[in-house]
């Protein structure tokens, strides 16, 4: 691999199907990998105030913010990226980079959905791909040597449940059913359904709880170790 190349693997799955979680482990077992978390912290208090809250402000109207929401995500993960990628410094053994979500999810996931279900009109959506494509080809450019995913894949109904018991308080009483089905729709089209020419995938069940349960960790751990070694 040449020395400013990188592998990127991005852990995918709808919400609250368990990926800080999933991350969380891998990051434990391969502490060599660098780590991308996703950026919802700073969707929630733009500047440190709590009143800017974009994340709050898009599930209470989606139709006013939807659009917002992918400029801002694209921009602040695109910021991360631009970090890691133009850091002089990286050692070779830090070649690999684990992130939850990627650009690539908040476009075929969020930004696809939001067109197909109305809340991003015709005229926004063509505006988001028109700097989505230019941005990406300036920050990646000839900087990836190979995408690799792993797909968390839960029904939507425990994503639900564990929306619920995470309790986090812009999510609790807006997201619907509904929109978990969405999500998972499009998570089933993109990553099962279309091509993905460069690009390794990984399929793990998450159904059971993981977080705490070593057998089924152990289980989860058998895939993950066998996908990582075909780098
Ligand atoms: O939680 C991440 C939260 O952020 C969840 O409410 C979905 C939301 N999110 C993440 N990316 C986007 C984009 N691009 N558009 C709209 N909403 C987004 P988690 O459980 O980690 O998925
Ligand atoms: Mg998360």
């Amino acid at each position: 691999m040449k020395s400013n190349q990188y592998t990127l693997i991005s852990i995918e799955g709808n919400i609250g199907s368990g990926k800080s979680t999933l991350l969380k482990l891998i990051q434990q077992k391969y502490p060599d990998l660098r780590f991308i978390p996703e950026p919802v912290n700073e969707w929630r208090n733009i500047n440190g105030d709590e009143t800017l809250n974009l994340l709050g402000s898009f599930y209470e109207n989606p139709t006013r913010w939807a659009y917002t929401m992918q400029v801002y995500a694209f921009f602040s993960r695109l910021k991360h990226w631009k970090e890691v990628l133009s850091d002089p410094n990286i050692p070779k053994n830090k070649h690999l980079i684990l992130s939850e979500r990627s650009i690539e999810a908040d476009k075929e996931i969020f930004a696809v959905n939001g067109h197909k279900n109305g809340i991003i009109n015709n005229l926004e959506f063509a505006l988001y791909e028109k700097f989505y494509d230019w941005l990406c080809q300036e920050v990646f450019g000839k900087k990836v040597q190979k995408q690799m995913i792993i797909y968390l894949q839960v029904d939507p109904e425990v994503c639900h449940l564990r929306i619920q018991k995470r309790a986090r308080e812009e999510e609790k009483n807006t997201i619907s059913q509904e929109y978990l089905i969405q999500i998972h729709n499009r998570h089933e089209e993109w990553l099962l359904r279309e091509n993905h020419k460069n690009t390794s995938i990984l399929v793990l069940n998450g159904d059971k709880e993981f977080e705490s349960d070593i057998k089924q960790q152990e289980k989860m751990f058998k895939n993950i170790d066998n996908f990582l070694k075909s780098i």
